[in-house]
């Protein structure tokens, strides 16, 4: 026969415990992970000849923080050969912002279907890299499709330890010793955006968007970006930067008609040009991020 105390604390463990239960499932939905999506799951979309394309540019207003400088003297084969390595959060240059994931959420075709209903696309990537050279990430941010392999390289005279750290996805931690051939690694779910880090260099960080569909892409240096076979229909386009605690997006409707030029520039940034009298300015740049999640 239990105490009362004891069944005071079997109560309170079982509470605890179905509360946590439950914050760990919002926590995923939350996120902008999808449900689990098989490999070839879902429709096909067979190509009709009237796709179109989503294309513009992403500025970033005012002055963009500076890359600060990174302390490589843990590893001397880092500092030998990235002697002035920066954090590479900010890409930005006359005023237009690089390594901006910009990528059709959701949508609605012209015949009425979901973009989510289809698990399949012409021209879906069918491989990808990620290189550790000169001890940071090549690229900074990586798109790939749902189960895309990505092949992990190690191009330095050290050995790195790559940790992809999902919501959505299982967590996976693999060592590389300098010389060892590549690792294949591949997500099953959608997940925008899962951070990689290095748990040898701390400072090594990147970025890897996961997505059941093509249609996305990465902002040059110059801010461009351009999404090409894109069905006609209206799509909500968000353009995700990694800045501010969890990264930062931006959204919009867009509407590509058949065969037709979808446009959307995004802004990042702007309380620095935020002043009295430019209101115009501000709700530009304020509007879209009202209608986050
Ligand atoms: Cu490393």
């Amino acid at each position: 026969m239990l105490s009362k105390n004891a069944r005071l604390w079997l109560g309170l463990i079982a509470v605890i415990s179905l509360l946590s239960l439950a914050s760990s499932c919002s926590k995923g939905g939350g996120d902008d992970v999808e449900n689990p999506t098989t490999e070839g799951g879902g429709k096909t979309y067979t190509a009709k000849n009237n796709e179109g394309t989503i294309s513009g540019v992403v500025s970033y207003n005012g002055t963009a923080p500076e890359n600060k400088k990174i302390d490589t003297s843990a590893d001397s084969a880092c500092t030998s050969k990235s002697p002035d390595l920066k954090t590479e959060e900010w890409v930005v240059k006359d005023g237009k912002l690089g390594n901006t994931y910009v990528y059709i959420k959701d949508g609605t075709l012209a015949d009425g279907s979901k973009i989510g209903d289809y698990g399949k696309w012409p021209n879906m990537p069918a491989s990808a890299t990620l290189d550790q050279n000169g001890c940071h990430y090549k690229p900074h941010v990586l798109g790939v499709v749902v189960n895309e392999p990505i092949s992990i390289t190690n191009s330095d005279p050290t050995q790195h330890n790559v940790h992809f750290t999902p919501k959505g996805n299982p967590d996976w931690n693999q060592g590389q010793a300098n010389g060892a051939p590549p690792l294949q690694h591949k997500l099953a779910r959608a997940e925008v955006m899962v951070p990689v880090k290095c748990n040898q260099h701390p400072w090594m960080k990147a970025y890897v968007a996961v997505s059941k569909h093509p249609f996305f892409a990465i902002t040059a240096e110059d801010g461009s970006y351009s999404i090409k076979g894109v069905p006609p229909g209206k799509y909500t386009v968000v353009a995700w930067h990694e800045g501010g605690a969890n990264g930062t997006e931006q959204k919009m409707e867009v509407t590509v008609a058949a065969s037709g030029a979808g446009k959307a520039d995004f802004a990042f940034g702007g309380t620095a040009m935020v002043e009295e009298g430019s209101w115009p300015i501000l709700e530009a740049i304020t509007f879209p991020t009202l209608h986050n999640h």
